[in-house]
C-alpha cells in the first residue's frame, strides 16, 4: 500500500486512493472528465490495504475510493471519501458536470444519491451474494432472490427515467458518472442488460468517452483484474469477515 500520497501537502496533484472496483471507477473517471492531475495510490482491498491506520484517517469508514486535495477551498487540504462527496466536490472544484441551473442541479443530485444510496448497496449485496458467496460454497438462495429482485427493480427504474433522454439529468453529469461503472458490471449482479433498450444505448453512448477506458494496472499484477477476487482464506477475511471500523478499534487489536 502507499499512503504517502497524504503527507505532499506542498504538491497541488489530487491523490485517489483506489482499487479497481466501480465505486474506484466513479472517482477515477470523474478525475480523468475533470482534466485534473492525480497520483493513483493503490489499495488494494482484498490485501486488507483499507484497514490500514494510516488509510482509516483518510477513509473512516475504511472503503474506496478516498481522495485528498492538497489545494482545497482557501488552499487547505482536504480529504474526502464516499464517491457521492468525492463527485460532488470534484464537480464544485471545477465547475463541471453539474449544472449551475438550480432544477437541473438539484436533478443531478437527486439521482447521484439514487445511486449512491438505493442503487449501489443493493446490487453490491446482489454481487455478494451471486459471486463471493457462492465460490465459498454459500448458497444462500433467499438473498440472491432479494437483492437479484432488488437490483431489477432498479435497473426498471433507470429504464423508464431514461426514456426520452439521453442522461439521466439533462446534460452527461455526476448523476450518470456514479451509475455507469456498475451498469458496466450488470452481468455480476444478475442482470442481464440485453433487456434494457434505454439503458444499453446510455451505457453505449457513455462508453464512448475516454474517460471509461482508463485502466491503471499494477505493474506485477495481471493487469486486467476488474472483479477482486474474495475467494482465498486471506481475501475473504480482509472484505467480509466482521472486522473494527474506525481507527480507534483496529488501532485496539493490533
Ligand atoms: N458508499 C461507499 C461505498 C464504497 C465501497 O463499498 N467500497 C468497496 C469497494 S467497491 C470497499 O472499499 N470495500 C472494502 C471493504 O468493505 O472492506 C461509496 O460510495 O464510496
Amino acid at each position: 500500500m502507499s499512503v504517502s500520497g497524504h503527507k505532499r501537502d506542498v504538491s497541488k496533484v489530487i491523490e485517489l486512493f483506489y482499487d479497481a472496483t466501480p465505486n474506484g471507477r466513479k472517482a477515477l473517471i470523474m478525475l480523468e472528465e475533470c482534466g485534473l492531475a492525480y497520483n493513483l495510490n493503490w489499495i488494494e482491498i482484498a490485501k486488507g490495504d483499507q484497514h490500514h491506520p494510516d488509510y482509516l484517517e483518510i477513509s473512516p469508514n475504511g472503503k474506496i475510493p478516498a481522495i485528498i486535495d492538497p489545494d482545497g477551498p482557501g488552499g487547505k487540504r482536504v480529504t474526502v471519501f464516499e464517491t457521492g462527496a468525492i463527485l460532488l466536490y470534484l464537480a464544485e472544484k471545477t465547475g463541471k458536470f453539474l449544472s449551475a441551473d438550480p432544477v437541473e442541479r438539484i436533478d443531478a443530485i437527486k439521482w447521484l444519491f439514487w445511486q449512491t444510496s438505493s442503487m449501489g448497496p443493493f446490487v453490491g449485496q446482489a454481487v455478494h451474494f451471486i459471486n463471493y458467496a457462492r465460490d465459498r460454497g454459500i448458497d444462500d438462495t433467499y438473498a440472491v432472490d432479494r437483492y437479484t429482485a432488488e437490483a431489477e427493480g432498479l435497473y426498471d427504474v433507470l429504464e423508464e427515467h431514461l426514456e426520452g433522454r439521453d442522461y439521466m439529468a439533462g446534460d452527461y453529469s455526476i448523476a450518470d458518472i456514479a451509475t455507469f461503472p456498475w451498469v458496466r458490471v450488470a452481468k455480476g449482479h444478475g442482470i442481464d442488460i440485453t433487456q434494457y433498450d434505454n439503458i444499453r444505448n446510455w451505457s453505449a453512448r457513455i462508453s464512448e468517452r475516454p474517460s471509461t477506458r482508463v485502466k491503471p494496472t499494477i505493474p506485477e499484477k495481471d493487469a486486467s483484474f476488474e472483479r477482486i477476487d474474495g475467494s482465498d482464506e486471506e481475501s475473504w477475511k480482509n472484505l467480509f469477515d466482521k472486522k473494527p471500523k474506525s481507527a480507534a478499534q483496529t488501532a485496539k487489536t493490533t
